[in-house]
């Protein structure tokens, strides 16, 4: 396929037909907007976030760091409950941030945005494989987390870090010590349960398929100015500085919300 970059979003549907379609991502999100979770409906859960894999691998694809791993048979992390039917496989996760501290996330609430936002890629198990998985309305899931800044560094992305002198150029890949995904929580939080944000959208990059739910959580992520500091060294294709895209129109669309389960272990 032809390369893209963030220098000019609004041609990618050029080459990429979904892009200019009617359930795109990012979105602005309105908090008086948001519908209530009903009484009784089933919350998301996260299952086997605290497994640690057998390896894990930092990849520059020229668009963001991305983080993959291998687990024994049968401990790969997956999602399901709230608007999710059935279970939802981890794939990979990955960063979008901004040229400077004000800008960055891909959703914003409120029209307020946030310096970094991470997301967890899953796909629906009963379609085989993540390829096919994106073909399918509903294939896959996102889950998304707005970052602030704070005094106290993100666990996880301490753990990429110490690979990132080896993938400052596009296309570098290596491998890190394996660590569970659960590193990635906010560090200064108590609480078992959070409130999420769903709605039906897209990839926020090209192809844009049309296949996510999203799921993005009200419970911001933290991460220290250094952190950022060292994904901006990262090299993207084109020279880009920042790798947010802008949002988009909601089209009739609504946003609901819904309660997240967090389990400690594994
Ligand atoms: S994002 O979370 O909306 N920023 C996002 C953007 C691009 C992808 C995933 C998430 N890429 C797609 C690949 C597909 C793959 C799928 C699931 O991820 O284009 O080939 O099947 O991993
Ligand atoms: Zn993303």
């Amino acid at each position: 396929g032809a390369h893209f970059d963030y220098g000019n979003p609004k041609d990618w549907p050029k080459d990429y037909p979904s892009c200019g379609g009617m359930r795109q991502s990012p979105i602005n999100i309105q908090l008086q907007d948001v519908g209530m979770i009903e009484p009784g409906q089933q919350p998301v859960y996260r299952n086997r976030y605290g497994a640690k894999p057998k390896r894990m691998t930092i990849t520059n694809n020229g668009h963001t760091v991305q983080l993959t791993g291998e687990w024994q048979k049968g401990y790969t992390p997956t999602i399901s409950g709230g608007p999710l039917n059935g279970t939802y496989q981890f794939s990979e996760l990955h960063f979008h941030w901004g040229s400077n501290n004000f800008v960055g996330s891909e959703h914003l609430i409120n029209n307020h945005s946030f310096p970094i936002e991470m997301h967890i890629v899953h796909w629906k198990e009963t379609y085989g494989n993540k390829t096919e998985a994106t073909k399918h309305p509903n294939g896959l899931a996102v889950l998304g987390y707005l970052m602030s800044i704070h005094k106290s560094p993100n666990r996880g992305l301490k753990m990429m870090q110490m690979g990132f002198q080896h993938i400052v150029e596009p296309s570098r890949s290596t491998k890190i010590d394996p660590f569970p995904l659960s590193f990635f929580d906010p560090n200064v939080s108590r609480q078992k349960t959070a409130r999420y944000f769903t709605y039906p959208g897209s990839l926020t990059t090209p192809p844009c398929s049309e296949s996510v739910t999203w799921l993005l959580s009200v419970r911001l992520g933290n991460i220290a100015t250094h952190q950022l500091d060292s994904l901006r060294r990262l090299r993207l294709s084109n020279h880009d500085n920042h790798n947010n895209r802008p949002t988009q129109q909601l089209n009739g669309r609504s946003v609901s919300s819904y309660l997240e389960i967090q389990f400690s272990n594994a």
